[in-house]
């Protein structure tokens, strides 16, 4: 990891052979640590994704690794974090030639399946974020996924792609922290929507929203200036949907 050409990611990288989860660890650690520290393991015995789901990532084929930011912004602007993620990951993949895509707004997929979960989670108070880790699961190697998800994912390997995992992190990093800065010191969110647009695999497509055993089939027509996702629906009306679970059909 030398040779990162940051200011404050990865300056203190953090690695383990193995762990049950960085996101758990970053958070232990997050109040302490300083920004831009990078928690990373060649495998997880627990990890994560959202609302207490399964990441599997209990092999030494991917990249899982959680960065613990300390931004200078009010709570509500850190969901945005999630979407400088994802743009800084497609971003750094497509530069790798590796054509992968945005499902907001927290997905990368390639050829039609996960390869990539993004996990934030925000330790806050009233006014103040005490401290952001935010979490990045890369399937790079994996040639063989359990059943539970063979349908749905996907890895870097899988596709033809062969990419070092050092080279991966590396752009990462370099391309999330000036997205980053930007956002944090100059309120700055073009250059990410513009990647999500470019990149994303749901704009101009039917998706389902989803809400408990609800499922509505709905046109996805853009991403707004806050991030939040623009469709429409059945009877012609538009709505903004702020964060959630969303699949593409036919996928
Ligand atoms: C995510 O959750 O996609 C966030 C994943 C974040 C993982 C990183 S790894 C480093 C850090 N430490 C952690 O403990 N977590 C973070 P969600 O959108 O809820 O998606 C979870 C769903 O993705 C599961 O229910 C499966 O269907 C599927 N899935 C599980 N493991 C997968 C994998 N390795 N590749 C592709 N899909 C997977």
């Amino acid at each position: 990891y030398h040779n990162l050409h940051t200011k404050i990611l990865g300056k203190k990288i953090i690695h383990f052979d193995t762990i049950d989860s960085t996101n758990d660890y970053a958070k232990k650690i997050g109040n302490e640590e300083s920004e831009g520290a990078v928690i990373i393991s060649e495998e997880q015995t627990k990890g994560r994704g959202r609302l207490g789901r399964n990441w599997h990532s209990n092999s030494y084929e991917g990249i899982w690794m959680s960065i613990i930011l300390k931004p200078n912004i009010v709570p509500y602007k850190a969901p945005f974090i999630t979407l400088i993620a994802g743009a800084s990951i497609v971003e750094a993949l497509n530069k790798l030639g590796v054509n992968a895509k945005i499902k907001w707004p927290n997905d990368i997929i390639l050829n039609e399946k996960k390869i990539c979960g993004i996990l934030t989670e925000l330790s806050a108070e009233i006014e103040r974020i005490n401290h952001i880790v935010l979490g990045i699961g890369i399937n790079v190697k994996t040639m063989e996924f359990s059943q539970e998800i063979c349908d749905v994912a996907t890895s870097l390997y899988k596709e033809n792609y062969i990419v070092s995992r050092v080279d991966i992190v590396r752009n990462i990093l370099l391309e999330f922290e000036s997205l980053y800065l930007e956002y944090i010191n100059n309120n700055s969110k073009e250059k990410v929507l513009d990647i999500c647009r470019r990149h994303s695999a749901i704009i101009g497509k039917e998706i389902y929203t989803i809400r408990g055993e609800e499922k509505e089939l709905v046109r996805c027509l853009d991403i707004n200036e806050e991030g939040n996702l623009i469709i429409k629906r059945n009877d012609g009306s538009i709505k903004e949907i702020i964060s959630g679970e969303i699949s593409i059909r036919g996928i």
